[in-house]
């Protein structure tokens, strides 16, 4: 037989935060925290209703997450008379959203029942949802010249991580020989200087190639993998300008002779003229010989 609502003497005494409406043994066993990272296995947890007295009669809950931080598996479920205990799921929001390292989301229970020791109770429980968007930030880009003497032929990039992280992130930056070149090619981002950063140099590669006045150098930061710490993409991308330094050779253009518009009639004409002049020198050579003959005849 269930109980009774708690006499209101005995209520006085209960810590802070209990709730007088219903029985002390309603329980909500929470995890403490989800991951927003969907391969995580922490991405999804279970929660846990318990009540004590077991029910004699069924109780009604309806679980409402109190902002956009998790979601649940369930918002009502019903624990059967006789039965005293439910499960449901609570997953951390995937939201592409760069908060704090834990933020949390707040989950109401609320219980209605024709037991009074359970219709209008409620419960809260926080979640704590760790944050997936922890980002590599490159800050201080601006064009490099490939001219050596040129004032900007180098530049010094600052890398820094948006929140703390729990361990040291091992990054490693690749594609850069072709276009530009970075002094290091590996650094360390940690608990203790992801704020103030590292300073990486990176140099216009003078290619001696005849380009765009601005092309791009492309590169790649590979973060390493923290099981604390997850990243939007391990893989940054990040394009540097290279002003070019190679002189365009001077393109020798021919006098235009002939308009566009009259090529079909040259070929022709050149063409007869070739055949007279031939036709002529034939003409003038055999009458020179007819000549010649003639006079050796006389
Ligand atoms: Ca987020
Ligand atoms: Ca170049
Ligand atoms: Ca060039």
């Amino acid at each position: 037989m269930a109980l009774s609502a708690i006499p209101s003497v005995f209520a006085a005494s209960l810590p802070a935060g209990i709730d007088v409406l219903g029985y002390t043994g309603i329980t909500v066993d929470t995890p403490d925290i989800v991951d927003e990272n969907p391969n995580m296995p922490d991405h999804t947890r279970s929660i846990t209703i318990t009540l004590l007295p077991i029910p004699s009669v069924d109780v009604m809950v309806t679980i409402t997450p109190t902002n956009a931080q998790c979601t649940v598996s369930q918002s009502t479920l019903t624990i059967l008379a006789g039965q005293n205990t439910a499960t449901l799921s609570v997953t951390g929001t995937n939201d592409g959203v760069l908060e704090a390292p834990l933020h949390p989301c707040p989950i109401r229970f609320d219980f209605v029942s024709s037991d009074v020791g359970y219709n209008g109770a409620t419960r809260s429980a926080i979640v704590q949802v760790r944050d997936w968007n922890l980002d590599l930030i490159i800050a201080n880009n601006r064009p490099i010249n490939e001219n050596p003497l040129a004032f900007d032929h180098s530049n010094t990039l600052l890398a820094t991580l948006s929140d703390r992280p729990s361990g040291d992130i091992f990054i490693t930056i690749t594609n850069d020989t072709a276009q530009c070149t970075f002094a290091t090619h590996t650094f360390t981002l940690s608990p203790t200087n992801w704020n103030t950063g590292v300073s990486l140099l990176v140099t216009a590669v003078d290619d001696k190639i005849v380009e765009q006045p601005i092309h791009p150098c492309s590169v790649t930061f590979t973060s390493s993998a923290l099981s604390s710490v997850e990243w939007r993409s391990r893989n940054k991308p990040l394009t540097i300008d290279v002003i070019d330094y190679n002189i365009i050779p001077p393109v020798i253009t021919p006098p235009k002779i002939i308009e566009t518009g009259a090529k079909l009639l040259v070929a022709p004409i050149i063409g007869t003229a070739l055949v007279y002049l031939l036709w002529f020198a034939a003409f003038k050579s055999s009458q020179r010989r007819s000549e010649e003959t003639e006079s050796i005849d006389k």
